[in-house]
C-alpha cells in the first residue's frame, strides 16, 4: 500500500476491510455460495444498469479456468475522470468506495444497480484481485486491485474504437468456504431471468472451465411477455397473447414504472412472479397485492356487465385460478420487509398498480370480448367448484357414502394400518389391477382398481348429487376414509390426517387414454380433496413404455428415443445381435413381477409428485422428462430418482 494516502482513502480502506470481516453483512452468507453469487449479480447489476440507460445492449460473463469471472459491457465505460472530493479517478471511487455505485450519479439514471446492492466496492474487497479494463473516449485503461486495495494506477494501455467496460474477479478463498465454485446452472437461470426483464438486452454465458467451453445466449425482444410464454408453452392457453399492461406514476422521488404481463390457462395453479427494480420479491408484497384487488374487482365488474355471472361474486382465488403473471415494477426508492428484499412493503405502489391495471384490463375486456369471456367462464366455474365441494359434505354424509358401507369391495387393502407407510395405487382397469395386486407389496401397498373414465366433475359442478352418484368416485372416497370438501373448517370436510395412506398414486397406461383418465382423477382431487394436492400426498406412477431384452438381460425404456439408445447399447460391438423389443400397450400387459420392478418397487421406481407451485421449475422438468434428449433424461431421471421429481397442475 502506498503512503500518500489522503483522508478519503483511509475511509475507503475502513469501508472495505468492515466488508472482509462481516461479508455476511453485505453479500449474504459466504459459505453456502449465496455471497459467492451474489458477487455476480452486483457486478452484473452495473451492466444492466447501462442497458436501462440506453446505452448498453450486451453483457458477456465468462467463467475463466482459474476460476476468475468476467462480465462485460458496452455501455459508456466508466468515467475517468479525477473525482473531486477524492482526488482519484471516477473509476476507483466506484471501484473502492463503498456504495459508490448508487450515489455517484444521482440523477434516474441508477436503477438496478443503485438499488439492489452493495455496489462493485464490496466485490472488490473479498477478491484476491480484482481488474476493471474501461474503453473510452478511443482509449483502453486498466486498473489492478488485490483484496479491494489498488496495485496500479489506472493506466492507460492502449487504443480502441468502442465503449464498455470489463470487470474481472477472483473471489479470496480465505473468505469463501464449502462453495467456492460458480455453479453454471444457477448463473445461467438467473441471468436469463435478468434477460426476460430486460427486453432486448442480450446475455452471453461462457463456461470456459471444463474441456470444452459452453455458451448459452439469452436474448428475448418480447420480454416479460417471452417470459409468460415461456412459462404456460406447455399449458393449454385460454387466449394465444400474454396480456400486457404498462404504466407510470411521479412520486416525489422520482417515477415508479409498472410493467406486467397476465396469460391465463386451464391449469388449476396460479403463479404471480413479483420484481422490484429486476429483483424477485419471492414473497410478494404490495405491487401483488395491488394486481390481486384489480383482478378481482375488473373481472367480477365485467362479469356483471356482460351477465355472466348468475349468483355470487367471484372470489380472488375463482379469478386467478390458471393466471401465470410477472410484475415488474421500477422504483426510485423502494422499501422491503427484510434485506433479502423478499416482500416490498412501499405502500403507494398497491394503489399504482391497482390503478394501472384496473384500467388497462378493463381496455383490454372491452377490446377483446371473446377472451374477456373465456376468462370469466374460467372463474364461473372455479367458483362453482368451490360451492359444489361445499355442499359434497353434506351430501356424502347424507347419502351415506362416508360413514356406511365401510371399505370398497374391490380394493385389495394393505396389511399396515400405519398410514405414513402406506400407499394407494388408483389403477385404471380391472387387468392391470390384477397385475398389481399379485405384484405389489402386500404390507404398505394397496390397489384400487378403477373402471374405465372417471366421471369429468369440471362438466357437473351444476349438479353435485350427480358426482357423487358416481361409483368409482364412492369408490374413492371411501377407499381414503378422510372425507371430502376443501373447507378445512368444516366438519367432515376432505382432511389429510385422517388420510389411511400417505401416498395416493395414480397410475394409468402410458398412452393418451391414460393420460386423459389421470387428468379426470386429478381434476376430481383438486376440486374435492384439494389439501391432498397441496400437502404433497399425490403422485403420478411412471411405467415404461417398452421392454428390451438380449439373452438375460432386460432392460425397460420410457420413451422411443432411450428404447434405440438402450438398443444400441445392448448390442454393443455386435449389430447382427438378438434384441427382444416388447411395446406395452398398457399396463395390463406387464406381468406382476414387471410391474413391481418397473413401476412399483419404491427402491427404484420413478414417481412425479403432483405440485401446484413453482411453474417455471416444473417446466423444465417436464422439458427434460417428456423430451427428445436422451441422456439428459436418463441423468434427470437418476438424479431425481424415486420421490423427487414434480408435476405441476
Ligand atoms: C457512473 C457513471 C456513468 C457510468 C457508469 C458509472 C458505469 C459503471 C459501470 C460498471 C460496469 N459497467 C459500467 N458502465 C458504466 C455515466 C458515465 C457517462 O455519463 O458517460
Amino acid at each position: 500500500m502506498s503512503e500518500d494516502y489522503d483522508a478519503g482513502s483511509i475511509q475507503v480502506l475502513e469501508g472495505l476491510e468492515a466488508v472482509r470481516k462481516r461479508p455476511g453483512m453485505y453479500l449474504g452468507d459466504p459459505h453456502d455460495g449465496s455471497a459467492l453469487h451474489h458477487c455476480i449479480w452486483e457486478v452484473v447489476d452495473n451492466s444492466v444498469d447501462e442497458h436501462l440507460a440506453g446505452f448498453n445492449d450486451t453483457v458477456e460473463v465468462v467463467l475463466h479456468p482459474d476460476h476468475s469471472l468476467s462480465v462485460r459491457d458496452y455501455g459508456r465505460g466508466i468515467p475517468v475522470d479525477q473525482h473531486d472530493e477524492f482526488g482519484i479517478s471516477a473509476a476507483e471511487v466506484i471501484m473502492t468506495k463503498l456504495h459508490a455505485g448508487g450515489k455517484f450519479d444521482n440523477s434516474s439514471y441508477k436503477v438496478s444497480g443503485g438499488l439492489h446492492g452493495v455496489g462493485v466496492s464490496a466485490v472488490n474487497a473479498v477478491s484476491e484481485w480484482m481488474e476493471v479494463v474501461i474503453h473510452r473516449d478511443g482509449t483502453v485503461y486498466k486498473q489492478r486491485f488485490e483484496a479491494g486495495v489498488r496495485v496500479s494506477d489506472l493506466e492507460a494501455i492502449g487504443t480502441c474504437d468502442d465503449t464498455g467496460t470489463t470487470i474481472t474477479f477472483k473471489p479470496d478463498l480465505s473468505i469463501f468456504t464449502n462453495i467456492i465454485e460458480f455453479d453454471f446452472d444457477q448463473i445461467d437461470s438467473r441471468l436469463k431471468e435478468t434477460s426476460f426483464l430486460n427486453a432486448g438486452l442480450r446475455i452471453v454465458i461462457t463456461d470456459e472451465r471444463g474441456d470444452e467451453a459452453h455458451q448459452v445466449e439469452h436474448h428475448y425482444e418480447g420480454g416479460i411477455s417471452e417470459f409468460v410464454k415461456q412459462l404456460n408453452a406447455r399449458r393449454e392457453t385460454l387466449h394465444p397473447d400474454p396480456i400486457l399492461i404498462a404504466g407510470e406514476k411521479e412520486i416525489e422521488k422520482g417515477p415508479v414504472t409498472v410493467e406486467l404481463a397476465l396469460q391465463w390457462s386451464d391449469a388449476f395453479s396460479e403463479s404471480i412472479q413479483c420484481y422490484t427494480n429486476i429483483i424477485r420479491n419471492k414473497d410478494g408484497g404490495t405491487h401483488m397485492s395491488g394486481l390481486r384487488g384489480a383482478l378481482t374487482s375488473c373481472i367480477n365488474g365485467y362479469a356483471k356487465k356482460k351477465n355472466l355471472l348468475k349468483n355470487d361474486g367471484l372470489s380472488g382465488d375463482d379469478v386467478r385460478e390458471g393466471l401465470v403473471a410477472i410484475v415488474s415494477v421500477k422504483h426510485p426508492d423502494p422499501s422491503f420487509s427484510s434485506q433479502t428484499k423478499d416482500k416490498l412493503v412501499s405502500s403507494e405502489v398497491a394503489g399504482i398498480v391497482q390503478t394501472v391495471v384496473y384500467e388497462k384490463l378493463n381496455e383490454f375486456f372491452e377490446e377483446n370480448p371473446s377472451v374477456g369471456k373465456l376468462i370469466v367462464d374460467k372463474a364461473v366455474l372455479a367458483s362453482k367448484a368451490r360451492e359444489a365441494a361445499r355442499k359434497a359434505r353434506d351430501l356424502t354424509r347424507r347419502k351415506g357414502v362416508l360413514e356406511g358401507g365401510g371399505l370398497p369391495g374391490k380394493l385389495a387393502d394393505c396389511q399396515s394400518r400405519k398410514p405414513e407407510e402406506c400407499e394407494i395405487y388408483l389403477v385404471e382397469g380391472d387387468s392391470a389391477g390384477g397385475s398389481a395386486k399379485t405384484g405389489r407389496d402386500r404390507r404398505t401397498q394397496a390397489i384400487l382398481p378403477l373402471r374405465g373414465k372417471i366421471l369429468n366433475v369440471e362438466r357437473q359442478m351444476h349438479n353435485v348429487a350427480k358426482v357423487f352418484q358416481n361409483n368409482e368416485i364412492q369408490t374413492m372416497i371411501r377407499a381414503f376414509g378422510a372425507g371430502v370438501g376443501n373447507n378445512e373448517d368444516d366438519e367432515g370436510a376432505f382432511n389429510t390426517e385422517k388420510l389411511r395412506y400417505n401416498k395416493l398414486i395414480i397410475m394409468t397406461d402410458a398412452d393418451v387414454d391414460g393420460a386423459h383418465i389421470r387428468t379426470l382423477m386429478l381434476t376430481f382431487l383438486w376440486r374435492f380433496m384439494r389439501p391432498a394436492i397441496e400437502k404433497g400426498h399425490v403422485y403420478i406412477a411412471h411405467p415404461p413404455l417398452y421392454q428390451l431384452s438380449k439373452g438375460k438381460i432386460n432392460r425397460y425404456a420410457f420413451s422411443d428415443e432411450e428404447r434405440d439408445a438402450i438398443i444400441d447399447e445392448l448390442r454393443g460391438d455386435n449389430p447382427a445381435a438378438k434384441i427382444g423389443v416388447q411395446r406395452y400397450k398398457g399396463l395390463g400387459e406387464m406381468n406382476p413381477e414387471q410391474l413391481w420392478e418397473t413401476t412399483m418397487n419404491p427402491e427404484t421406481r420413478t414417481m412425479l409428485k403432483v405440485t401446484v407451485k413453482e411453474a417455471e421449475e416444473t417446466d423444465r422438468m417436464f422439458e427434460t422428462l417428456m423430451g427428445e434428449d436422451v441422456p439428459e433424461r436418463r441423468a434427470f431421471i437418476e438424479r431425481h430418482a424415486k420421490e423427487g421429481t414434480n408435476l405441476d397442475i
